[in-house]
């Protein structure tokens, strides 16, 4: 029997009896020293479904990428380097709270029998991790599970998790016409570095541009990027890249801090006519800033980075400014639809567009190119010099961008090369269209769980008759809105708000987050101005 070793392995990495756990919006995700016993499963069910992919490659990342350097998390990477399979989500969570070590090999028999898994098949894995201190235990408790199924299991070491995702889809077409480059961290700097080279060599050099790498993976990844691209048209000093220093990871800097407080990380000084972004702890997510000749300091998340990048069509969540979808819809004539909080929901949007560009606020996002827009770009026969230069910059485009996650690195470099091509400062883009003033809060409740949402989770449907409330209170509030959503990796309730003036939207958002922790069980400080 396939599975007759799982229980002497499972009980070495013993389920902790008080905890439930959750694969949420990127994969499991709670305090480090939590999640041995749940990282070693997720090494079960890696084989599971490699061998219910005929034997493909499947990733494991264990990041928690934004949250806490206490915090870790692990999520599967499906073959052709997208998120896991939703309907797959339900076996990773009844298989981490199965409580005894009889129980997992039951549920992984169940998971075989339900998707008629051929167990003969040899199983592939290809895993990684970011730089936090529970890493080491955490990826012994994998190689456990991988070596109980007998994984063919490659280890990429410390890597951004894009940069695990671009090997899972490149190891998984080589040798096909899809094939995607080189499973290398090499081949990663190479691929991306001489598709921004083609599209912007013989245009002006860009000036330095400044990088807050988190303390995190992104900021020795990044140098290697840049050693790799040896060109003045990729000059960068690259700020918080302390790795080492236990307690820094995206502490007062990184994407996540500098978008919710809306401000410069610690660790930069922003001088007016400077070129600022930040990366978050695993390199996923990127936001751009600047300051103006007054000091003052300006935004540019992943909203703005859609608009720049818009080209067909664009996905945004909840979160998205309203001042962007109007500018998509109304200036650019684009279409827009929403989606759930969680790249691996507005991905599935965007696949269904020609060229589907998504975003999320936080500055998570791609661009992909369906089937019909390959193809249309490969049968292109070129009637002048101009038109083969389109099609040429068009699959140097199409180089350029992660398509199986949103990348901080990658994503970088499209931004400088539209901004490169158009020859724009941050505030050029900036100009485009001003965002409403937004604020992001946290309410920490007793249980989450109670939270539930609907409308792309714009709308509560529990607990009874807060949106209601939330609603009559948004009402007040000129071009005011406002929504609640339980967070799918850390153990809180999101409050956003947006109003015509900073003044209201910060009342607002107080508000709102007041009513939610009066009327749904506020645990700790209430939300105060
Ligand atoms: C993850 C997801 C993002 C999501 C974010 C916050 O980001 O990949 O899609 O926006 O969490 O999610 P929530 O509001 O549910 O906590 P990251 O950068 O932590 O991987």
């Amino acid at each position: 029997m396939p599975f007759t070793k799982v229980p002497e392995y499972s009980a070495k990495h013993p389920k902790p009896a008080d905890i439930t756990y959750e694969y949420g919006t990127a994969g499991f995700r709670t305090i480090g020293e939590n999640l041995e016993s749940t990282v070693f499963r997720v090494g079960l069910l890696a084989a599971l479904r490699s061998q219910s992919k005929q034997g493909q490659v499947i990733g494991v990342m264990i990041t928690a990428s934004h949250n806490h350097e206490r915090d870790n998390g692990v999520k599967l990477i499906d073959p052709l380097g997208e998120m896991l399979q939703q309907s797959w989500e339900a076996y990773c969570s009844k298989l981490a709270n199965a409580a005894s070590d009889a129980d997992v090999q039951s549920v992984l028999e169940e998971v075989a029998r339900a998707e008629k898994i051929d167990t003969s098949i040899k199983a592939k894995v290809a895993y990684a991790r970011d730089t936090r201190p529970s890493g080491p235990l955490l990826q012994g408790a994998l190689e456990d599970g991988l070596e109980a199924l007998n994984v063919e299991a490659t280890n990429y070491g410390i890597i951004s998790t894009p940069q695990l995702h671009y090997i899972v889809r490149c190891l998984n077409t080589a040798g096909t016409r899809a094939a995607y480059g080189e499973p290398t961290e090499t081949g990663y700097n190479a691929k991306y570095g001489s598709a921004y080279l083609r599209l912007v060599e013989g245009k002006e050099k860009p000036t330095t541009l400044h990088i807050d790498a988190a303390n995190g993976v992104g900021a020795p990844q990044v140098r290697k990027l840049a050693e790799s691209i040896n060109s003045p048209y990729f000059n960068i000093e690259v700020h918080n890249h302390d790795t080492e220093t236990l307690g820094k990871l995206n502490i007062d800097c990184g994407a996540d801090y500098v978008k919710s407080n809306q401000r410069q990380p610690a660790g930069v000084t922003l001088i007016p006519g400077g070129r600022y972004c930040s990366f978050d702890g695993d390199a996923d997510r990127i936001v751009f800033y600047y300051a103006d000749e007054a000091g003052r300091f300006h935004l540019l998340d992943g909203d703005k980075i859609a608009t720049l990048v818009a080209t067909s069509a664009s996905v945004q969540t909840a979160y998205a400014n309203g001042s962007s979808t109007s500018f998509i819809k109304d200036s650019l004539k684009l279409p827009t639809v929403f989606a759930k909080t969680g790249v691996k929901h507005l991905h599935h949007e965007a696949e269904k567009m020609a060229i589907g560009v998504y975003f999320e606020a936080n500055g998570h996002g791609t661009v992909l190119f369906n089937p019909s827009a390959v193809t249309a770009l490969t049968n292109a026969t070129p009637t002048s010099p101009a038109q083969a230069d389109a099609i040429e910059r068009l699959w140097a485009l199409r180089d350029l961008i992660n398509e199986s996650v949103g990348d901080a690195m990658s994503d970088m470099l499209l931004v400088e090369t539209i901004l490169i091509c158009k020859q724009w400062t941050l505030a050029d883009w900036d100009q485009a269209y001003t965002d409403l003033p937004s604020r992001l809060l946290k309410v920490v409740v007793n249980d989450r769980s109670v939270f539930q949402t609907t409308n792309a989770e714009q709308t509560l449907t529990s607990p009874a008759g807060l949106q209601d409330v939330v609603d009559s209170i948004v009402a007040k509030f000129p071009k005011g809105r406002s929504f609640v959503r339980p967070s799918g990796t850390e153990d809180a309730v999101r409050v956003y708000a947006e109003a015509a003036t900073r003044h209201d939207c910060d009342q607002l958002a107080y508000t709102v987050a007041g009513a939610v922790f009066d009327k749904a069980g506020g645990r700790g400080e209430r939300p105060a101005e």
